[in-house]
């Protein structure tokens, strides 16, 4: 059987491939064990100078996790905590995110075609992010009942004005232009030079400052971002988008008017009512937070009651494995989701918390 990551060493890199190419790399349990293992050992190799990460075959990056998995593994469950897939699958996927995040050396992601939700974990943490005319960036958890999760209360929180919170609640893809003008990716290359890329990055000489290295080789392979969209709407998404409530933020969409402000109506309107407010709070909670292991702890945290919820399940079924694409949230309606449900997604669960020393 073809292993579902590769680990290439070589000239001081250590390489990671995903490779699951058929289900656009999506992330299974194996797949997060064995990278969160070989980051380890790496990080303690001397003859290992850079990290570089990158997707098997023509199709992605990395399209997210294995969530038909989790979902399964919580319908096959009847115990009182969560069944052991949706306690490990979260948990040790956000320690990876983690080790990605404080990486003291150079980690390189790669970020060609589809980079979804737990690819974006993947990559969005390390020192350096190259994107090509062909990337596609999102978080659209909350297309499928969940909440942007692996760092999203970081990073989203952490994007120009109010530009992470639109991504987070709409789960819009960005094109490489706005990867590149909201800070997604530090470099932006063209995808027919990736192995030249690759082949500068092992010519180069890593012994002494290894992310000045680095850098001088990616910097030479930049290419123009073109149109950012999304960075261009700033303006209409921090009026929009800075208010305290999802209902207000409907209002304000509502009240604007625009073909951009009815279009993100329209794709607000499809989304989990539950998954909207949790996810508003989570932007906000990460904007406060000082450390990223914080807004890990609290994720976790979320990630749990999200398994025991209604709508994740129910979102997976209908977008991954029926492809109706007809979810039957409940609650339904953002009104009916109190204040109350919504703040005891925040609250520690007694079976497991994530922390970090
Ligand atoms: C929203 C999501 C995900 C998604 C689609 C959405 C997601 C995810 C996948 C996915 C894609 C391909 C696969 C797979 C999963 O799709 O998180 O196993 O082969 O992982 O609209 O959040």
């Amino acid at each position: 059987m073809e292993p579902e990551v590769l680990f290439d060493v070589a000239d001081g890199i250590g390489t990671i491939i995903l490779n699951r190419p058929k289900t656009l790399n999506a992330l299974t349990m194996n797949m997060i064990n064995e990278m969160r293992m070989r980051f380890t050992a790496w990080m303690e190799d001397e003859e290992i100078r850079a990290v570089v990460i990158k997707g098997a075959g023509d199709r992605a990056f990395c399209a997210g996790g294995d969530v038909r998995a989790v979902r399964q593994a919580i319908i096959d469950y009847d115990g009182d905590a969560n069944p052991a897939l949706a306690q490990d699958f979260f948990y040790e996927e956000y320690i990876l995110n983690h080790q990605i995040h404080t990486s003291a050396k150079p980690y390189i992601a790669l970020i060609d075609r589809v980079c979804m939700g737990g690819g974006v974990g993947l990559s969005v943490h390390g020192a350096f992010r190259v994107a090509t005319e062909r990337t596609r960036v999102g978080m659209p958890e909350t297309t499928i009942g969940l909440f942007p999760d692996v760092g999203g209360a970081w990073f989203l929180s952490r994007l120009p004005g109010e530009t992470g919170t639109y991504l987070a609640l709409t789960g819009a893809p960005v094109t490489v232009g706005d990867c590149l003008e909201l800070g997604i990716a530090t470099h932006v290359v063209a995808s027919d030079t990736l192995d030249d890329l690759e082949a500068g990055l092992h010519a180069a000489d890593l012994s002494g400052d290894v992310h000045a290295a680095v850098k001088t080789v990616l910097d030479g392979f930049v290419v123009a971002a073109g149109a950012a969209p999304t960075a261009v709407a700033k303006t209409e998404i921090d009026q929009c988008f800075s208010a305290d409530t999802a209902e207000e933020i409907v209002a304000r969409l509502t009240a604007a008017g625009s073909t951009f402000a009815a279009h993100a109506l329209e794709t607000l309107a499809s989304k989990s009512p539950t998954s909207l407010k949790v996810t508003l709070k989570q932007i906000r909670r990460g904007a406060l937070a000082t450390s990223f292991a914080e807004t890990m702890t609290m994720e976790f945290r979320l990630s749990q009651h999200f398994a025991r919820g209604h709508d994740f399940p129910e979102g997976v079924r209908a977008v991954l494995v029926d492809k109706d694409h007809k979810p039957n949230w409940d609650p339904a309606r953002l009104e009916e989701v109190s204040d109350a449900a919504v703040a005891g997604y925040f609250e520690p669960v007694p079976w497991r918390e994530l922390t970090f020393d």
